[in-house]
């Protein structure tokens, strides 16, 4: 057997995804939740099965109504005959604690829907980030012939955007009441939204935050299409226009094999980055010390390079 064969074991649990068993996806997703040689044999496996599964994220702040809303959505999607399968991050700070237990209830209604597979991601010890799991996750569910896979994430730092990039497309919603709203939102996760969502537009402050996300959209350059739309999550109001809204890009998006090389891309460059942090304790900090030199003409920019890497591979 050469390196690239994947295991016999790896090979009939692949076999049996393909074929759609229920617990092979869930054993499957364990696997490449895991990581490592298992993990990496299993999805060389499925490679050739991956087919067209649309990914789409949702992120925003704690309590804004992802979870209610992806499980309006997945309604939604039940409705039109399509399967979704879930990734849900556990936000693993003790305070949100209790929040995997609020998203099962809330999604309690699929449970005993076949066309429904909903699976947390404890963000806790991993090491390598959380996107490469969520992204080999999207492949499992791809390669079982899943027609939806959704990704909730909290959109708080740099990591869940790095999990929402995964997505083909990208809701981010907020709601009025959580605090610094729309200052909040600007930080990076404005720039990656196809889809802006106002959830609990029931509120009165919804149509305050929704003008002014669409200032803060006005002024930023260079992007693509930015929709706004506001939703009431537990009523379904809006609901409609979203799937809408998501089914219209879906159907601009480009051939999978291009978002794979792209989502691919992605992984490799957040790889490179952890990388570097984990070889620079202050990868910031030395990059600041090199450009001080360089503007001092003490270094040229050849020479700058030259000293970053060499301190990569000390
Ligand atoms: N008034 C109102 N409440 C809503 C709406 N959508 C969700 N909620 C409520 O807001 C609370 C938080 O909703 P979740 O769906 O758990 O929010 P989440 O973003 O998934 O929260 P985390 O997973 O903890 O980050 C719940 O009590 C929901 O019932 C809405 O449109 N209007
Ligand atoms: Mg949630």
């Amino acid at each position: 057997m050469t390196a690239t064969e994947p295991a016999p074991q790896a090979r009939s649990l692949a076999e049996r995804l393909v074929a759609g068993e229920r617990a092979a996806l869930a054993r499957a997703l364990t696997v490449l939740e895991r990581g490592g040689a298992r993990a990496r044999a299993l999805l060389a496996a499925i490679a050739p099965h991956l087919g067209g599964a649309t990914v789409v994220g949702f992120t925003g702040p704690p309590g804004a109504g992802k979870s209610t809303l992806v499980g309006a959505f997945v309604a939604q999607e039940r409705a039109a005959g399509r399967t979704v399968g879930v990734i849900a991050v556990d936000p693993s700070s003790p305070l949100s604690g209790g929040a995997i237990l609020g998203d099962r209830l809330r999604m309690s209604a699929h449970v005993a829907d076949d066309g429904v597979f909903i699976r947390s991601l404890a963000s806790r010890g991993h090491v390598g980030g959380l996107s490469p799991a969520a992204a080999a996750g999207v492949d499992a569910f791809d390669a079982a012939g899943w027609d939806v896979v959704v990704l909730e994430t909290v959109g708080a730092g740099q990591s869940e955007v790095e999990i929402a990039e995964i997505a083909d497309i990208r809701v981010v919603l907020n709601a009025p009441g959580l605090g610094d709203e729309v200052q909040a939102m600007k930080a990076g996760i404005l720039e990656i939204a196809d889809i802006l969502v106002v959830n609990k537009a029931d509120q009165p402050a919804a149509d305050r935050m929704t003008r002014g996300l669409q200032a803060a959209l006005a002024v930023s350059v260079g992007r693509r299409e930015t929709a706004i739309l506001q939703t009431v999550a537990t009523t379904g109001e809006g609901l409609e226009a979203l799937a809408e809204e998501i089914l219209r890009r879906v159907q601009t998006l480009p051939p999978i094999r291009m978002r794979r090389l792209r989502r691919a891309r992605r992984m490799i460059s957040y790889a490179a980055n952890a990388a570097v942090a984990r070889r620079l304790a202050t990868p910031d900090q030395y990059v600041d010390q090199l450009a001080e030199d360089l503007l001092s003409a003490e270094i040229d920019s050849e020479e700058a390079a030259r000293r970053f890497f060499a301190a990569l591979s000390k």
